[in-house]
């Protein structure tokens, strides 16, 4: 088997749906899933190109494995619940860190999962360019609450990353491009959350391929003129 030429990685707390969204896109079906243990990913080809999309644990004991997965990930899919606001908040606290280890020009993405479970807008408020949660969850059975996290305090975590990923804005995707709202259950925004993603990525590889991957210093490694192995104090 070929070696992959990208790599997205999906993170996120436990039952967000990261194993739902990607079930969903693959497999182009909702089913029941358990926790996931560890990481697993599947492939997919876009173009011409071989990308792998690994679908992470969000459970706290796995957590040390993150870092692991995301090591010279092209892009990563932060993903939050829209019903729950910690889901969101533990993305910029326990999630992000482990991204360190992404390539540096990696793209980043975050989606906001199960919009099916929110109550239907006011008819004035529905969608809009056909990215809201409009149509998401017509006939469920499940209870309906207004959604509790909003796309603008997506869009707000989307800015926060590329200040600490010293991104600057005109660089890189803008934050109404890259951050969505999906439904695992219905479908709603799944294709056009992943395929933005790859379309994204394409240029990213081939860049890649002719120039290699981006150079990163390594400070730890790196001695003044004169320095002895032991130290600067030797
Ligand atoms: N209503 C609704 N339920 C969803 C959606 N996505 C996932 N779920 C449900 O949420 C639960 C958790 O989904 P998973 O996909 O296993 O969540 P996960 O993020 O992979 O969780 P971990 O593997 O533990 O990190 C399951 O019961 C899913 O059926 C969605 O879009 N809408
Ligand atoms: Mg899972």
């Amino acid at each position: 088997m070929r070696k992959p030429d990208g790599k997205i990685v999906l993170l996120g707390d436990m039952n967000v749906g990261k194993t739902s969204l990607l079930q969903r896109y693959m497999e182009r079906r909702f089913t029941d899933t358990v926790s996931t243990v560890g990481g697993a990913f599947y492939l997919k080809q876009w173009r011409s190109y071989n990308i792998s999309i690994w679908d992470t644990a969000g459970r706290e004991q796995f957590h040390g494995l993150g870092s692991m997965y995301c090591r010279g990930a092209t892009a990563v899919i932060l993903i939050y619940d829209v019903n729950h606001p910690q889901s969101l908040l533990e993305l910029e606290d326990r999630f992000l860190g482990l991204t360190d280890t992404a390539s540096t020009d990696c793209l980043f993405a975050i989606v906001g999962n199960k919009v099916d479970l929110v109550e239907e807008p006011a008819a004035e408020d529905q969608e809009k360019d056909g990215r809201g949660p409009g149509v998401a969850g017509r006939g469920g059975e499940a209870p309906k609450a207004p959604k509790q996290v909003q796309p603008e305090d997506a869009m707000a975590l989307y800015r926060k990353i590329l200040k600490y990923k010293m991104l600057d804005e005109k660089d890189v995707p803008a934050a109404e491009q890259m951050c969505f709202e999906t439904s695992a259950k219905t479908g709603h925004n799944v294709d056009l959350l992943f395929e933005t993603l790859f379309d994204l990525v394409v240029p990213v590889i081939s860049r890649h391929r002719t120039q290699g991957p981006p150079q990163t210093v390594d400070i730890t490694s790196y001695k003044t003129p004169g320095q002895t192995p032991s130290g600067c104090c030797a």
